[in-house]
């Protein structure tokens, strides 16, 4: 019976650890996925990313896809491209916003259909202003192809 104390300790400290990771640097709110029609290989998404103390995002994957990319729109001579780009900033307590037009992740290469419903795992690495790496794991709906509020009109 001596031990069990010294047990309960261990198990507690162990809930503190994962609570601790629980508040992470990182969140992420509304993230989404536009949908895909069959044979469609790449799709967008999308969501608000805070840092709490400042960072960037270095990369994401996704079991859906075989290539993930950050990507950002920019014009290329009067069209609008979107390019990957090495990492995204992250300002210190300020939510950056990926939208259509915008900064988004890239999910290349589908393995299948996205369809309206169902839930993409994406794996975010953000590299903190103390160097620390993080992996934010995020749950991203998938919305329907064309945007709700289009067919909601007809
Ligand atoms: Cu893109």
């Amino acid at each position: 019976m001596t031990l069990y104390p010294t047990l309960a300790r261990t198990a507690a400290a162990a809930l503190l650890a994962i609570a601790a990771s629980a508040h992470a640097q990182t969140t992420v709110k509304d993230a989404w996925v536009r949908g895909t029609v069959a044979q469609q290989k790449a799709s967008g998404a999308f969501m608000h990313i805070t840092s709490a103390q400042g960072g960037k995002l270095l990369s994401v994957s996704s079991p859906v896809a075989g290539v993930a990319e950050i990507h950002e729109m920019a014009m290329q001579g009067d069209t609008m491209r979107m390019r990957a780009v090495p990492a995204l900033e992250l300002p210190a307590g300020k939510a950056v916003e990926l939208k259509p037009g915008g900064y988004h992740l890239m999910l290349m290469d589908l393995k299948s259909q996205l369809k309206a419903g169902e839930t993409v795992p994406l794996t975010l690495v953000v590299e903190g202003k103390d160097g620390k790496r993080e992996t934010v794991a995020v749950q991203a709906v998938v919305k329907p192809l064309g945007g709700s509020q289009h067919d909601a009109m007809k």
